[in-house]
């Protein structure tokens, strides 16, 4: 193994007592929680624009990341030896899977096929290093809101060519995605949405946008590309909304369109907040639907107002992520994509494995908590009792759909009122989290 990361050896689990800060002190792959190996609970991802690709700018200056493995120039042969330095990276760590847009993995070119030409080149590289080590691609994307041409979005841009060249990359990144064996593909909005209304014909750019899912649709099915659709919910950044603001709205998005039952959602910690959301909302709301697809892991800063992509680190919050996951089953396609970028003041490569343990760490703590306070059963208990009303009498008879109007009546106008009969005990169980916690 070449080594860009001399320093560091593959990370070990040394139990929760270990103070070596590059050690697991609670992702133990192999261990089993609730019948299932940790590593197959997260099926953790890299994500490779920031992790490869991030140099740490911000709006006041320039990136500060040292990276000794970046050539001066952008071309193809940097782009490959900085796959190389990912899979090793990857493997140090102990991760099983990758996600990529089109333009992190490879330069864009002067022209869409020179484009297309150096993405075949890096992902030849991508795919040798994947059957070397075992790792493999959780979803795939493109880049749509980088480059000029989209500066008033890509499918919900008022110029049609935009439209066209978007379709074009989706169609490239599509099939790279299915050569490299993806098993998902994610639509994140980019740019889809508006700054201003008055200039803004909102239902014709949203109706262009169902448009393109659903050509992506047929082009997958085309290609015979079996990996799992997800559209990536976020409220606003960089337009003022975006189309795609939160599940619900995405939901409804979906169904409006006749694209509802071929697309799940991946759900992003740090653009929950951003909506006015928990992630655990986000993750109830889209499993109660049939929509729990994957989950972009991250946290934003309670006194930043933008996306801060910070690597997700409070136990209380991934115990509650744990916990919904668990409830409904956990992923199927999806996975735990660490859509999080290290700080600009952390500029060494080692701080790359500082954060991504941290991360994986606060997951697999948050799991054996979860798992916990579910071998526990007073919470799941309580919820169930809370409830009770609706597993007999009336309760039964309307959930079976045998109540009717006029039924109600009649049996309250026997019954007298509804009296309230079990108190919320919020802070009885918020103090019965903290004993797991
Ligand atoms: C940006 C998004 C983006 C998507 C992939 O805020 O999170 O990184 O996950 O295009
Ligand atoms: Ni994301
Ligand atoms: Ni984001």
């Amino acid at each position: 193994m070449c080594a860009y990361f001399p320093e560091v050896t593959k990370i070990q689990y040394e139990g929760p007592d270990s103070k070596n800060p590059l050690a697991f002190r609670h992702y133990n792959p192999d261990e089993v929680v609730e019948g299932k190996k940790m590593r197959d609970h997260f099926r953790f991802a890299v994500a490779y624009w920031h992790t490869m690709r991030g140099t740490g700018a911000d709006p006041f200056g320039p990136g500060c990341a040292v990276r000794p493995w970046e050539g001066p120039v952008d071309d193809v042969e940097n782009a490959k030896r900085r796959v190389k330095v990912a899979f090793e990276f990857m493997e140090k760590l102990g991760v099983g899977y990758y996600c990529f847009h089109d333009r992190d993995v490879a330069p864009e070119g002067a022209t869409l096929t020179e484009s297309n030409k150096n993405l075949d080149a890096v992902a030849k590289v991508l795919k040798e290093e994947q059957q070397r080590t075992g790792i493999k691609l959780l979803w795939g994307t493109a880049n749509l809101f980088s480059n000029r041409r989209y500066m008033h979005g890509a499918a919900t841009s008022p110029n049609a060519d935009a439209f066209a060249f978007a379709a074009a990359q989706v169609k490239k990144a599509l099939e790279v995605t299915k050569e490299l064996g993806g098993e998902g593909y994610t639509f994140w909005g980019g740019r889809e949405g508006y700054q201003n209304l008055w200039n803004t014909d909102m239902k014709r750019e949203m109706d262009h946008l169902g448009r393109f899912m659903h050509l992506a649709l047929d082009y997958k099915k085309k290609i015979g590309f079996t990996g799992q659709f997800y559209f990536e919910p976020k409220p606003k950044e960089p337009t003022k909304h975006q189309y795609d603001f939160d599940v619900a709205n995405c939901i409804n998005f979906l169904r409006a369109y006749g694209l509802g039952d071929q697309i799940k959602m991946n759900i992003e910690t740090n653009h929950a907040t951003l909506a006015g959301h928990t992630v655990h909302h986000e993750i109830e709301y889209a499993a109660s639907q049939g929509y729990l697809g994957s989950i972009d892991a991250n946290s934003g800063d309670l006194l930043l107002g933008w996306d801060t992509d910070q690597f997700p680190t409070d136990v209380y919050m991934t115990t509650s992520i744990m916990y919904a996951l668990l409830k409904w089953g956990g992923f199927t396609t999806g996975g735990l994509n660490f859509d999080a970028k290290v700080r600009r003041e952390s500029f060494e490569p080692v701080d790359l494995f500082h954060a991504h343990i941290s991360g994986m760490d606060a997951f697999a703590h948050g799991l054996k908590i979860a798992a916990a306070i579910r071998a526990d059963g007073t919470l799941g208990k309580f919820v169930k009792d809370r409830y009770s009303s609706w597993d007999s009498g009336v309760g039964s008879e309307i959930e079976s759909g045998k109540a009717t109007f006029e039924s109600l009546e009649t049996y309250m106008l026997d019954k007298g009122d509804a009296t309230p009969n079990t108190s919320g005990r919020q802070e009885m169980i918020e103090h019965l989290i903290n004993r797991f916690v």
